[in-house]
């Protein structure tokens, strides 16, 4: 029988709280405003971002699922992982496949997902514990740009970050991150990194802005967890949905534009903050890859690229790298 997942909470609620507090503060009050997309992904904003993956204008899910389909024993063979650790682990769909690969390749043992939403980690955790009763399941509620010290060092390790979520971070924060995961690891163990390619900019502009508006809604639920966890009274209907492609850095940025001047208060923090009729609020910014670029960031982090895969029309890129 299988045990059950165990849990290692390096962000409590209250962590949680600091955290937002010192985000709204710093970056509602730069010009331009900014969040960090971290803040969209409460309980409802978690099943958001899953459901925006199962539109046919999002294809980076699906896509970066037909590249694990094809190499997923490959990737077991290749790693030889005893441990598999997923960064931004969310539903952990995909990584089902890789699972399954390293169980059926003999090695895998143990599964580690890490993730902000202790209620996607707590769901995915039990969903595949009693799925896989051979597979160890720790889940660590944290952040990946703040916690990888609490990752385990148990058995050789594959360290899977999916879905072009790196993309999240600027290009100094990227190197960052890469750099601090080489040094958790040792030499020899793995990263697998999906990352979004360039692409044509209709494509790109219709995966972050559906006709449904599910990603409208997911844009603005970060005004809703603003509202409940500070105090605050952003009239989030006022806010309108922006994807734009910026060109210079190969980015897709998401911003909530105000309809109208608007006051908003937080009153928590005791912040009053003005938005001028149309100004806007960054709230992600997605950057889109080229091959020869995710090679450079991963060797100037000291990884080795091992493979790097994609999907017949190159809309998405896995790479496989050694630490
Ligand atoms: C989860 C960060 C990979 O950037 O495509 C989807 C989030 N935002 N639609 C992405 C997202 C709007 C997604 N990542």
């Amino acid at each position: 029988l299988s045990e059950r997942p165990t849990f290692d909470v390096r962000l409590t609620p209250a962590d949680q709280t600091r955290a937002l507090r010192t985000d709204a503060v710093t970056g509602l009050t730069a010009r331009p405003k900014w969040l960090r997309p971290t803040w969209f992904y409460d309980a409802r904003g978690s099943m958001l971002f899953d459901e925006i993956t199962r539109l046919p204008e999002y294809y980076p899910t699906r896509t970066e699922r037909s590249i694990l389909t094809v190499h997923a024993a490959d990737i077991a063979a290749t790693t030889g992982a005893e441990t598999l650790v997923e960064l931004g682990s969310g539903a952990s769909d995909k990584t089902r496949l890789l699972i399954e690969a390293g169980l059926d390749h003999g090695t895998l043992a143990r599964f580690v997902p890490l993730d902000v939403s202790e209620s996607a980690l707590r769901a995915a955790a039990a969903t595949l514990a009693a799925r896989y009763p051979k597979l160890a399941v720790h889940g660590v509620v944290g952040d990946f740009t703040r916690h990888l010290d609490a990752l385990p060092d148990t058995g050789h390790r594959l360290v899977v970050f999916l879905g072009g979520t790196i993309g999240n971070l600027l290009p100094p924060d990227r190197a960052r991150f890469l750099a601090d995961l080489r040094g958790v690891l040792h030499p020899g163990e793995w990263l697998l990194l999906g990352t979004d390619l360039v692409k044509d900019i209709p494509t790109l502009l219709a995966a972050y802005d559906d006709p449904g508006g599910v990603t409208a809604d997911f844009n603005r639920n970060v005004l809703r967890v603003l509202n409940r966890e500070l105090a605050g009274d952003f009239p989030v209907d006022e806010f309108a949905h922006v994807a734009r492609w910026d060109a210079e850095g190969e980015r897709i940025e998401m911003h909530l534009r105000a309809g109208r001047a608007l006051t908003v208060t937080l009153a928590a923090l005791d912040l009053t903050i003005e938005f001028a009729d149309g100004e806007d609020l960054c709230t992600e910014i997605s950057a889109k890859f080229r091959p020869a670029g995710i090679a450079a960031e991963l060797s100037a982090a000291g990884f080795a690229v091992a493979d790097l895969w994609t999907d017949p029309a190159d809309a998405f890129a896995v790479t496989l790298a050694r630490a």
